[in-house]
């Protein structure tokens, strides 16, 4: 008897044991692929223009109607959960923009939007206060003519996502590319520790223009400030005039609702990445998913 016992409860506990490490369930192309997702799309920082812009995708493709939610995380805890997912080959719908390293890193491709809700193509823009140019000359001509690729800056992007100091990798950046950096400070006088003020938020395609450039303003003897804030703050600094200049706008879209609420106090100063985009992206093995409109299937 105290066998039998003994053996149920091993049988039991193996039970259980093998529910605990049962895989994930994989993307099963045979079903709807809401209901595999829990009709939830993973996010960033609610104060990301892609949020907003995903909401209104939410809503232009009818998918808000069928209860999809948008949820909020961060770039790093979206990204995780999507090595996760890829891992195991499940299922997710991501938020998702280029230039980042999450396109170099993971299998994953951008939902077709046929409606247009991301824009049909994004640039990011350098966007100053009003009276920066009068007031600094030199350094305004050199963000007027700093302007690289996506694949510049993915470089970059990249060396940082891999554990590199953000500084150093600007001062690499600068050390194998005195072609661009010449062309990009072509004219400009030196600084004699001229101050410019630098805003961003810690996304890395801003990571990492705001270092390259600060850094190379430094090498011309200005004296660069790069202070960290919110979206929101990042825009009224600027329109207040307590920072003077972000390389990070996405335009028209993306950044387009801070860019409308500020645009009387604040100036686009020149595109300095063009090529870049927004959207919904999911990983490969999602074959039959190629367009936002194939998630309300
Ligand atoms: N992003 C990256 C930001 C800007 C840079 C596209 C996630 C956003 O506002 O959505």
């Amino acid at each position: 008897m105290k066998r039998c016992i003994g053996l149920v409860s091993l049988s039991i506990l193996a039970i259980t044991l093998s529910a605990c490490s049962v895989t994930p369930k994989q993307y099963n192309p045979h079903e709807s692929v809401g209901p595999q997702v829990h009709k939830t799309i993973t996010g960033i920082d609610a104060g990301a223009g892609i949020m907003a812009s995903t909401q209104k995708a939410l809503t232009g493709y009818g998918l808000k109607q069928q209860d999809w939610q948008l949820q909020t995380s961060s770039t790093a805890a979206m990204c995780s959960q999507l090595e996760k997912s890829i891992r195991y080959k499940q299922p997710i719908v991501v938020t998702a923009w280029q230039p980042h390293w999450m396109f170099k890193k993971y299998p994953i491709k951008f939902l077709k939007d046929p409606k247009g809700i991301y824009g049909k193509s994004e640039q990011i823009d350098t966007v100053a206060r009003k009276g920066f140019q009068k007031d600094n000359p030199g350094a305004y001509k050199f963000f007027q003519q700093f302007k690289w690729n996506p694949d510049l800056m993915g470089d970059v992007m990249y060396a940082n996502f891999k554990g590199a100091d953000p500084q150093k990798t600007a001062k690499q950046f600068i050390k194998q590319h005195p072609k661009e950096v010449a062309q990009w400070t072509a004219g400009v006088p030196d600084g004699n520790g001229k101050q410019v003020r630098m805003t961003y938020v810690t996304w890395d395609d801003a990571i990492a223009s705001t270092n390259v450039t600060a850094q190379i303003l430094r090498d011309k003897g200005y004296k660069v400030t790069m202070t960290a804030m919110e979206a929101q703050p990042e825009w009224s600094s600027i329109a207040r005039g307590s920072a003077d200049v972000t390389t990070a706008a996405w335009m028209p879209v993306t950044s387009g609702p801070l860019y409308a609420k500020f645009k009387d106090q604040v100036e686009v100063v020149g595109t300095n990445c063009p090529g870049a985009r927004v959207g919904l992206a999911v990983p490969k093995y999602m074959k039959n998913v190629n367009s936002i409109e194939d998630l309300k299937k």
